[in-house]
């Protein structure tokens, strides 16, 4: 293994997935993050891929522990490779993973599960002036590239 400075192992990249969950046509689930990078940013609930999982149980995994809701029916979007250099932290490079996913019963109500990672989960409209200051950096990424997470008309 490479090592970094001090003889410690070298920093690698960390994949993450985030997910796209849709409501009333255009509105987006987002949650205000704590604690980590991105500290007060908007974000879509997602989180760590962990050794041998696909994409897709990671997704149903982290948005079950984050916001209790069961989703189905996942679809690869795109990705952005991101590295984060936050004073006083750790830099991180970032590999997330987009997805969407549909909620198993649409009258399911996120509910914030871990406290201490998010300030509050709320449904915003996927437009530039109805979305949060500021966005998570893949997300603020995504959207400035003019990805279009929603499925084309007539799809469900
Ligand atoms: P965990 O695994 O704690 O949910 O990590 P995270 O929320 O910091 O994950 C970052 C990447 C996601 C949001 C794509
Ligand atoms: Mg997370």
């Amino acid at each position: 293994m490479a090592s970094g400075a001090n003889g410690s192992p070298a920093p690698v990249p960390k994949v993450g997935v985030a997910v796209f969950l849709f409501k009333e046509g255009r509105k987006v689930l987002l949650g205000r993050r704590l604690g980590s990078i991105g500290h007060n940013t908007f974000a879509l609930p997602g989180g760590h891929l962990e050794f041998g999982e696909s994409f897709e149980e990671c997704a149903a995994r982290e948005v079950k522990e984050e916001t209790g809701l069961d989703i189905e029916k996942m679809e690869f979007l795109t990705a952005t490779n991101n590295f984060f250099s936050e004073g006083g932290k750790p830099p991180v490079h970032l590999v997330c993973i987009f997805l969407r996913a549909s909620l198993a019963d649409p009258d399911q109500v996120p509910r914030v599960l871990e406290p201490e990672k998010c300030g509050g989960w709320d449904w915003f409209e996927w437009n530039r002036n109805s979305l949060p200051k500021s966005l998570f950096g893949p997300l603020e990424t995504m959207l400035n590239a003019g990805f279009d997470p929603f499925p084309a008309a007539g799809k469900k």
